[in-house]
């Protein structure tokens, strides 16, 4: 069950640096109080993370399964069947099998990340997700040694997807991440924002939330979790691997090739607010050792 949304711990109790090494202990203190607010490593910048209206979060989405429009998936998402709703996790897993959604996150407390959500096109939220870590949930699992990669899958359910039907794109959707990402804490899985259940349009029930990534990596209402030798698949990579790269973590630095990525808009700024500079790995600096000796231009 998500934790409701309350400031028992404001943004002036979390301390950047000490906030993210030590997290466990941070929660472990509010535990008793019944909730937290974890802001992370993100108030090392000036910025404070406003989060978003729920209003702007539910009502501006990607989800092309339901069409191209912002709209769209507020529009379309509800016909989406959502329960019972069953994860497959196969692959290089001790204990492989189709497990109902409630098994997976059975144990696991969903904890708040307020979190960037900087999408490639260059726009921007801030949205406090309710969670669970990936890595918690891989480990229910138990990943094989030989695991270096994890496959994700949305469903499919083309009667109700206008998006599927007009074939906008192949699917399902699909996304991976290196298995040191997938690990990473930050990584988590979301089940709802704002102390609520996730609307459809933003993946209901469970979807994938990489902040240190353009917005496509964290996939929606996923189906299927695979754990992997090789590289897998990934829905935008595939579509155009000129312009959508394996890695896609936020990078000021390496635009893309239609249009600079140096700045963002964000959503609910208005419409005359100007562009803020957008920061590498979305400001989620600690994450740098993951790529450390690679060229982030040529894996971008
Ligand atoms: N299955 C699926 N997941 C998806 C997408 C999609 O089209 N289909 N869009 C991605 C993109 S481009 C972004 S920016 C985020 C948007 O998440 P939000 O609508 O909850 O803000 O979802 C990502 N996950
Ligand atoms: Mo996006």
């Amino acid at each position: 069950m998500a934790r409701r949304w309350t400031n028992d711990l404001t943004w002036a109790d979390v301390t950047p640096r000490a906030a993210f090494l030590n997290r466990r202990q941070i929660m472990a203190a509010a535990g008793g109080l019944g909730a937290a607010t974890w802001a992370g490593p993100a108030l090392a910048q000036e910025e404070a993370l406003e989060p978003n209206s729920l209003e702007e979060i539910r009502g501006y989405n990607n989800f092309y399964e339901f069409g191209y429009d912002k709209g769209d998936p507020a529009r379309h998402a509800d016909a989406m069947a959502t329960e019972p709703w069953t994860i497959k996790v196969d692959g290089l897993v001790d204990r492989p099998g189709d497990y109902p959604l409630a098994d997976l996150l059975a144990g696991l407390e969903a904890e708040e990340r307020i979190y960037r959500l900087r999408c490639v096109e260059g726009w921007s939220m801030v949205i406090p997700w309710n969670g669970v870590e990936l890595a918690d949930v891989l480990d229910k699992a138990g990943v094989r040694p030989e695991a270096r990669f994890v496959a994700f899958e949305t469903t499919v359910q083309p009667e109700v997807m206008p998006g599927v039907q007009a074939r906008v794109l192949d699917f399902p959707y699909v996304e991976g991440l290196r298995l040191d990402e997938a690990r990473h804490p930050l990584t988590i899985l979301a089940t709802g924002l704002y102390g609520e259940p996730l609307a459809k349009q933003n993946g209901a029930p469970v979807r994938l939330v990489v902040p240190w990534k353009y917005g496509f990596k964290s996939i929606k209402s996923i189906v299927r979790i695979s754990l992997v030798e090789e590289q897998p698949p990934a829905t935008w990579n595939l579509t155009n691997p000129s312009e959508y790269g394996f890695y896609s973590n936020v990078n000021p630095e390496v635009d893309h090739p239609r249009w600079s990525q140096a700045t963002e808009r964000r959503i609910g700024g208005g419409l005359f607010s100007s562009r803020q500079p957008t920061l590498m790995f979305n400001g989620y600096a600690e994450v740098a050792p993951l790529y450390e000796g690679m060229d982030l231009r040529e894996n971008f």
